[in-house]
């Protein structure tokens, strides 16, 4: 089997699940790249490469949803090296502004080379001759380049989905060369936001010397490569649409009568990760709570984090962290009724969310930093009306096209806590002001749209081809 159109990540879109009897079965996994990227393979076909999610396994490759699955085995300790090492406690703690400090070993490096060989290889077999091979995101920054060595009769793409760092920080990466030469096997380099692309270009010229002229690097006499932001975005329509649906408005219903109907809802959604600011945010919720600035009789702050990435140390402290605050904000609180905050530590369904989203009146995005983040995006599309309110950290890239929102530093609090009381109390006009042209930007800009537009550049971008 060979597709003409493959992309490369390093998590299958999919995850397996075992019922009562026994039986296994593959169901669409969550996180913001498969959120994104699902919706495009559904409708293009082709391949998707990437691990599979259990260690120590080979699975041979499947068709899902349409398009075939290939997975990619990684051993116990690749799993710890690569993913959990390199990838987890290097890149992205790096990458994200070392809110977190990034860890550097050399056997994580050399586990990382060998899986993206690995990747890239599986990639070469399944391209077929001039095909279209879209690599995504921080774990395959090597894939293009060995790809391209591989194949050079390939159109490559990449996309980060995170941050690009600025060149002061990248600088520390003992293998930093190695990354951007990587990247550069690649036609076409797509950041979230023109910051991403523009560090990128700035460490190439310092770095690697090499010529760059409107985002186009020469890098070699046959090969260039050009650098450009591309926002990712939602299926604005399809979230649109499953929150209008009876089964979410029912399910909106029973989260009210859960909640003890309150007369203001405030709603977090995040994977359990320290670059989304959670300590901060549930830190100010609690003090405008025990200063009576909001009160917990009528208000409640639902918080929902999906547990992620559990083995890396620093998502465990986060975990006994968060949890501690939750508790002693909660007990200390004056109602025996209801808590102040409701803190749910697992993941939903698609569904849930967007009855969430439905009865939330202010939707509080507060990362440290964070490459665009689609929750912000999904409350647009699926909050009914024009009264909803859109808190958003100017750390995230979002924020970039989502301007009328009400933007907060998360390392300020007390003006994070003035701007939630004050989204919450501005006049009906303001609110409604701010949310149309909110709507306007995550209608007229859809995953689809991303995803088109990258392609085509694509289709015009990088070498002089050798068929
Ligand atoms: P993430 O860091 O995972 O994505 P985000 O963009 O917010 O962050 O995407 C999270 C996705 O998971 C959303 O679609 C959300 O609905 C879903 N989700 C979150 N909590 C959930 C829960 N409890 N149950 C079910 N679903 C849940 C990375 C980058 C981002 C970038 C995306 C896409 O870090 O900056 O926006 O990739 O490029």
């Amino acid at each position: 089997m060979t597709a003409e159109f493959v992309v490369v990540a390093n998590r299958l879109p999919v995850d397996r699940t075992t019922d009562e009897d026994g039986n296994e079965a593959w169901r669409t996994s969550p996180g913001g790249l498969v959120t994104a990227l699902e919706p495009v393979m559904r409708a293009r076909g082709g391949a998707w490469v990437g691990w599979h999610g259990a260690p120590d396994e080979e699975v041979a490759p499947f068709v899902h949803e349409g398009y075939e699955v290939v997975p990619v085995p990684l051993s116990g300790q690749e799993v710890a090296e690569f993913y959990e090492g390199f990838s987890n406690a290097t890149l992205w703690p790096l990458y994200h502004d070392t809110v977190a400090f990034p860890e550097f070993h050399r056997e994580w490096w050399d586990a990382y080379v060998q899986v993206n060989l690995r990747f890239a290889k599986r990639a070469a077999e399944i391209a077929s001759r001039g095909a279209t091979v879209w690599v995504q995101d921080y774990q395959l920054q090597l894939v293009p380049r060995m790809l391209r060595e591989l194949r050079p009769d390939l159109r490559i793409g990449f996309f980060l989905h995170i941050p690009f760092p600025p060149a002061e920080i990248f600088a520390q990466l003992p293998w930093r060369r190695e990354i951007l030469e990587g990247l550069l096997g690649a036609d076409l380099v797509g950041f979230q936001i023109q910051g991403g692309a523009t560090n990128f270009l700035r460490l190439v010229r310092s770095l690697l010397r090499l010529p760059i002229e409107q985002g186009v690097v020469r890098v070699d006499g046959s090969h260039s490569s050009l650098a450009r932001a591309y926002p990712i975005s939602i299926d604005t329509a399809g979230f649109q649409a499953l929150a209008e649906s009876p089964e979410t408005l029912d399910e909106a219903q029973r989260l009210l009568d859960d909640l003890g109907h309150p007369k203001h809802v405030f709603l977090g959604v995040d994977r359990l990760d320290y670059t989304k600011g959670l300590r901060q945010r549930i830190r100010a919720m609690g003090e405008l709570f025990a200063e009576g600035r909001l009160d917990p009789t009528d208000t409640v702050f639902l918080q929902v984090a999906t547990p992620s990435r559990e083995r890396v140390d620093e998502y465990r402290r986060l975990r006994d962290d968060i949890d501690l605050l939750v508790g002693r904000i909660n007990s200390q609180s004056p109602t025996a009724g209801r808590p102040p905050i409701v803190y749910l530590h697992r993941g939903f369904p698609r569904q849930t969310m967007a009855a969430m989203y439905r009865i939330a009146d202010v939707m509080l995005v507060t990362p440290l930093r964070d490459g665009m983040n689609l929750v912000a995006k999904e409350y647009v599309a699926c909050h009914p009306g024009l009264q909803g309110a859109l808190v958003l950290s100017e750390f995230a890239g979002a924020a970039k096209e989502l301007r009328q929102a009400y933007q907060v530093n998360p390392y300020d609090l007390n003006g994070m806590k003035d701007v939630f009381v004050q989204a919450l109390t501005d006049a009906p006009r303001e609110r409604a002001r701010r949310m149309r042209s909110l709507q306007r930007q995550v209608r007229t800009h859809t995953i689809d749209r991303w995803a088109t537009t990258f392609l085509e550049d694509l289709s015009h971008a990088g070498s002089d081809r050798n068929q």
